[in-house]
């Protein structure tokens, strides 16, 4: 399970303060907090105002990349900032996101194509996000279609089957774990992710349902996810996870973490 860092992203109040601010050191903190929390990638969001994105994003990089190896994840649905940002990077980012839309399809495959960078697919397209699972598989296979044309491999796709808060449709858990599995057994070599916190959106006792969304997510065959790495309940469900489907050789990753003191009560 592969683990997509959260945390920098100009949508939170503190890091929108930070970025406004110029306060380097607290997002050089975020970076490395999550870089050894085991993060693959972190997620890098200059928050919504398109006309500072751009320097917005580009100062963010540059101050994460001074004080961490971990690659990107670029944020933006903007085409032009996530241009001026592969200028920025030094290691191979992944981009977050493209979708059905065929304008961000054009856009932005070729960008994708060229870098060989891994994408985040979201299945929605330019008019909604699909009410069936049926119908967001049909965007995936229409994405799908498009990267192979632009000579990106399925491997660097990472479906993003959109998990819809279970507070306005009950279903959503469900339409979501469908999704999962169609994808894993017709496109095998893509993979999936998931931004794990919009399943509990407006629901007490979050990190609950946040949890159990989880365990069943990676049951049905997500196999990396945006969410807080910094969350010790999140790292504990993700290896006891992958402990019941036997997929934890000896239950050495899970020991492990337990020795590290994944279980300890913090002080
Ligand atoms: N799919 C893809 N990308 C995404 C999302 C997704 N990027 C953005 C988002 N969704 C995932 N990232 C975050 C980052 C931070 C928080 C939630 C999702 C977060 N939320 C706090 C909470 O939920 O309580 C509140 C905000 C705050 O702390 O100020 O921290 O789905 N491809």
């Amino acid at each position: 399970m592969k683990i997509i860092g959260e945390k920098i992203n100009g949508t939170r109040k503190r890091v929108s303060q930070a970025i406004a601010d110029r306060d380097a050191e607290f997002i050089k903190d975020l970076a490395q907090k999550q870089a050894a929390a085991g993060a693959t990638w972190l997620d890098v969001n200059a928050g919504t105002h398109p006309d500072r994105e751009p320097d917005d994003l580009v100062w963010l990089i540059e101050n994460i990349q001074s004080v961490v190896e971990t690659p990107l994840s670029i944020d933006s649905a903007n085409p032009k900032a996530l241009q001026i940002a592969i200028k920025a990077v030094k290691k191979t980012p992944m981009i977050n996101s493209i979708s059905g839309e065929p304008e961000r399809l054009a856009n932005i495959l070729p960008i994708v194509a060229e870098h060989g960078c891994p994408v985040i697919a979201l299945a929605m397209d330019e008019k909604k996000i699909p009410e069936t699972s049926e119908k967001r598989f049909e965007v995936v296979t229409k994405i799908i279609t498009a990267a192979r044309a632009h000579g990106v491999p399925d491997s660097n796709l990472y479906f993003d089957p959109l998990a819809m808060t279970i507070s306005t449709n009950t279903q959503s858990g469900l339409i979501a774990f469908e999704v999962m599995r169609r994808v894993r057994q017709e496109y095998p070599e893509a993979h999936l992710t998931i931004g794990l916190s919009n399943i509990s959106f407006g629901l007490p006792g979050r990190s609950f349902v946040n949890r159990y969304f989880l365990g069943l997510a990676i049951e049905a065959g997500l196999d990396s996810a945006i969410l807080d790495p910094l969350d010790r309940e999140i790292q504990a469900a993700i290896l006891a996870t992958e402990l019941v489907l036997g997929r934890d050789k000896h239950c050495l990753n899970y020991i492990r973490a337990s020795r590290k003191g994944l279980f300890d009560k913090p002080e």
